[in-house]
């Protein structure tokens, strides 16, 4: 037992184990300073929702306010470890800039109001454009961060109500890749892999995807394997020197948006060393046939040319996946932002399929989620699915949803898949959307082309209705403004990356007038007196525990099955994983287990789509090739990216995140610990580029790109040569909550393209062709974090990253 600045050390300490061994505990605590676990009046249990890891913790209240939190030792996810952001995070709560009253635009401002003038706003411009212009006049965005209950009743609400097909998450922006990979692989949505198969790996592939920043408990317990007897060895694939790449056996950093390229490599080298397993493949895929084909001149050669990585390099790495005994994958931003996105991450499927390395323990695939409900989001269909992963092109599963609603199919729309939110954000440019419903997520920093967004999103004719915990720049352009209750104040569940359930309850009161997201919603439909098919109301429950239940029913006989789950037998112990069921009552570790898929045409989730064109495959299409429902090889062809470097920018730019930071800083910017960390932007350029400039750590450049400009200070870090990186946590106000912009431009969206992946259809942004000049020399070295991948090069002097006593966490071994 002892207190470690976790700050500093972001992982905590390590406590090694050997394959197969259980996980020990560290339960980590994080009180108000100056409290002790003594002065807690209680504690409330929750989990981590900063990531998509899932991590148990319980919130500790005392007078009436959040104190703190702590890791559950009993949960399955995290043995009772926490991260930084969730250690500090919970300050974000209690800030005092915390919306509290709804607020309405009167003469261009944004003045405060009641519930009643708002909400009747929102309800009547509903009513009037569903008269006016029909339900194809009025689009809803989410997020990845609600609770199950909330996606679910406004999923009911848009298909099954109001009946616009208008309705998708952020969890485009997200994880729309990771849900159509497994479709295409695997016929539905659905986490193949267990978080335990870390624990029996013995080689841990990761692609485009820096756990150790992104879900630090998980990267954790590789560390602790790591450090353990019998270590597994590591493929990392990522341009930076992020930290996984410093512990990996073999990094392999290519130049963005080569994905498919390196993926068709390593598969030539499996098929040519026939590292296959051939009983397998025969027995529980199709398509083989045709990816041997594919591959069969994507020579390590030919791959390092196009990926500008050492043919060695990628020799190397085809050997630890193909003489691995128990091969874990992980898949995420750096696979899916990017213009193939799909079809490079169901390569990463293909190379587990081909090994025969799916459903056992160590053997499994984990197309990653990132936030931390993103998954529900998925499931309930407010994401652009339909809810319980039901086949919009299959009538008998819609008519089956029609059943489990009681309404007519025919009100639910189908005539395609629902709108992808780029082409929305489209309608609402040329002005068929007019009502746009944003909940919890901040387009104005978050989506690529800001200077666009912004003009789309402040249009006049748009009526706009933000739903926030904080006066975002999203909420700063809306027409109304609803102040939502967020985590602690509310009660309901969330499932993490590898099906996990959790319950979530409410510990303290929310501030002021703020609602939670469910109950703002109900009485939105409760104003547009919303009727299923017998004239009873349409949504029949007024509370989380009845949404929950109304869920169960919806999900009961699909892969996403929680009808064997209740409130009570979340309560108490550790996260439960769907599917849950009468077969399975206590969950289900691992799926597939027996090689059979849930890609049966008549109960897939989906019939696939050209990794191409995006075109979907015909119903008669898909039976042909695959009648019995086996998982599906499917091949891709490498096509260079859209927008290449050129003579006037020469670089390639890529975005993400850094350790400290939660996406646009709502939170993490008014938390002490994490702005201190990570307090202004930065740009990464490598030292032999920054060398041929002349440039030094901390001169302040402008990078460019044909959509606009952003000024941020230089660090000098690991990243490959004619590689620029910028984190895209930095909006467009100084400090969250400030009242003016920026000094300087510094949203990364600033300089992303509007383009997307045509399957998955998520955003591009990790490669843009960008230039960049220096603007002034530097008065010291950039502010960008050291403990991370954005680590100065050695020999630099910039002091560390340290949080100090404010940062202390108390860590309990047992
Ligand atoms: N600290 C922190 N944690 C988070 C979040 C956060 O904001 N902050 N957000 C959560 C959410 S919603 C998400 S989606 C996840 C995202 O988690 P990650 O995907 O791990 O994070 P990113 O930084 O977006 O991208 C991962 C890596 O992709 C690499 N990359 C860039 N371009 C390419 C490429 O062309 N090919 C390859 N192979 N790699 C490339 C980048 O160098 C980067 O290190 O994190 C979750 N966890
Ligand atoms: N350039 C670049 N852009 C990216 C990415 C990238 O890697 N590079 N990553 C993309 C990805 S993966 C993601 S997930 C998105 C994230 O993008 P956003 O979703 O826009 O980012 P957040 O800051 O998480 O926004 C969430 C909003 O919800 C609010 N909120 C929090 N809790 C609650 C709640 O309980 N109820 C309600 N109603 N509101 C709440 C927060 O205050 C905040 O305004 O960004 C995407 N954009
Ligand atoms: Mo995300």
């Amino acid at each position: 037992m002892g207190t470690i600045d976790r700050i500093a050390e972001p992982w905590g300490t390590r406590t090694p184990y050997g394959t197969g061994e259980p996980w020990p505990v560290r339960v980590d605590t994080r009180l108000d300073d100056g409290l002790t676990e003594a002065d807690v009046d209680a504690w409330f249990q929750s989990a981590t929702i900063l990531h998509s890891n899932g991590d148990g913790l319980d919130i500790a209240v005392k007078d009436g306010r959040i104190v703190g939190v702590r890791g559950r030792a009993t949960d399955r996810v995290n043995h009772g470890r926490l991260g930084p952001k969730d250690l500090f995070g919970y300050q974000a709560n209690n800030s005092a800039d915390r919306l509290t009253s709804p607020l309405v635009r009167r003469d261009g401002r944004l003045v405060e109001t009641g519930w009643e003038t708002a909400m009747s706003m929102v309800a009547d411009r509903t009513e009037e454009l569903l008269k006016e212009r029909g339900p194809s006049s009025i689009g809803f965005y989410t997020t990845g961060q609600l609770f199950l209950e909330e996606y679910y009743t406004l999923a009911l609400i848009a298909h099954g109500g109001i009946g616009t097909n208008h309705v998708d998450g952020n969890t485009r922006l997200c994880t729309a890749t990771a849900a159509a990979a497994l479709k295409e692989s695997f016929g539905s949505d659905g986490q193949p892999g267990s978080y335990t198969d870390v624990d029996h790996a013995d080689v841990i592939a990761l692609y485009g995807h820096n756990v150790a920043e992104t879900q630090t408990v998980l990267w954790s317990r590789i560390l602790d394997r790591l450090a353990g007897p019998n270590p597994p060895r590591i493929l990392c694939v990522d341009p930076r020197r992020t930290p996984v790449a410093e512990a990996a056996t073999v990094h392999l950093a290519p130049r963005p948006g080569t994905n498919v390229a390196l993926m068709n490599a390593l598969l030539h080298e499996i098929v040519a060393n026939d590292w296959v397993d051939h009983a397998y493949v025969d027995q529980h895929a199709v398509g083989f046939d045709e990816l041997a084909k594919q591959v069969a001149s994507c020579d390590v050669d030919w791959a390092a040319e196009i990926c500008d990585v050492p043919a060695d390099d990628l020799r190397a790495a085809a050997r630890l996946l193909g003489q691995a005994e128990r091969l874990l994958s992980t898949v995420l931003q750096g696979f899916y932002q990017s213009h193939q996105a799909t079809a490079a991450a169901v390569q990463v499927n293909n190379v587990n399929l081909l090994r025969g390395m799916l459903g056992k323990p160590g053997c499994g695939i984990l197309q990653m989620n990132g936030q931390p409900t993103a998954q529900n989001t998925r499931e309930c269909g407010a994401d652009g699915d339909l809810p319980g992963f039901r086949n919009w092109a299959n009538d008998e599963q819609v008519k089956d949803l029609a059943r489990v609603w009681n309404v007519e199919p025919a009100q639910i729309p189908h005539y395609s898949e629902p709108t992808h939110l780029m082409q929305m954000m489209r309608y609402v440019e040329d002005g068929s959307i007019r009502f746009l419903y944003v909940s919890g997520t901040n387009p104005a920093v978050s989506l690529p082309e800001l200077g666009r967004i912004r003009d789309v999103l402040s249009q006049e004719r748009l009526f706009l209705v933000v739903q926030d915990i904080f006066l975002s720049e999203t909420a700063q352009l809306a027409d109304v403004v609803l102040p939502a209750a967020t985590w602690g104040e509310k009660t309901g569940t969330f499932t993490n990356a590898d099906r996990t359930v959790h319950l979530s309850e409410k510990a303290v009161d929310p501030p002021g007038q703020a609602r939670p997201d469910l109950d703002i919603f109900l009485d939105y439909a409760r104003r547009l007196d919303l009727r299923d098919k017998d004239g009873e109301p349409l949504v029949t429950w007024s509370d989380p525990e009845g949404a929950f239940e109304g869920w169960k029913a919806c999900s009961a006989g699909r892969p996403c099955d929680y009808s064997g789950l209740t409130y009570s037998k979340l309560r108490g112990g550790s996260g439960i994983q769907w599917p849950c069921n009468d077969e399975h009552p206590d969950g289900t570790e691992r799926i597939y287990v027996d090689g059979e898929f849930w890609s049966a045409p008549s109960y897939c989730e989906s019939y696939g789509k050209d990794l191409v064109t995006g075109a979907p495959v015909e119903p008669v299409e898909y039976k042909a090739m695959n009648p019995d429902g086996k998982a599906v090889i499917k091949a891709a062809e490498y096509l260079p990216p859209h927008e290449p470097p050129s003579a006037e920018f020469p670089y390639l730019l890529t975005t993400g995140r850094t350790l400290y930071h939660f996406h646009t800083r709502t939170k993490t910017g008014r938390v002490p610990q994490l702005q201190a960390a990570a307090p202004d932007v930065w740009i990464e350029m490598s030292a032999e580029d920054s060398a041929v400039h002349g440039w030094d750590e901390g001169d302040l450049l402008r990078v460019s790109t044909a959509r606009g400009g952003v000024e941020a200070r230089l660090r000098v870090s690991g990243i490959r040569r004619s590689t620029l990186f910028l984190p895209f946590h930095y909006g467009y106000w100084d400090t969250p909550g400030g009242s003016g912009p920026a000094e300087r431009g510094r949203a990364a969206n600033e300089l992303t393209i509007t383009d997307w992946d045509p399957c998955s259809k998520q955003p591009l942004f990790k490669s843009a062709a960008a230039r960049v000049e220096r603007i002034s020399v530097a008065d010291g070295p950039s502010r960008a974090p050291t403990t991370t991948a954005s680590r100065p090069v050695a020999g630099a002097s910039v002091p560390e990253t340290r949080g100090g006593a404010a940062a202390a966490v108390l860590e309990r071994l047992e």
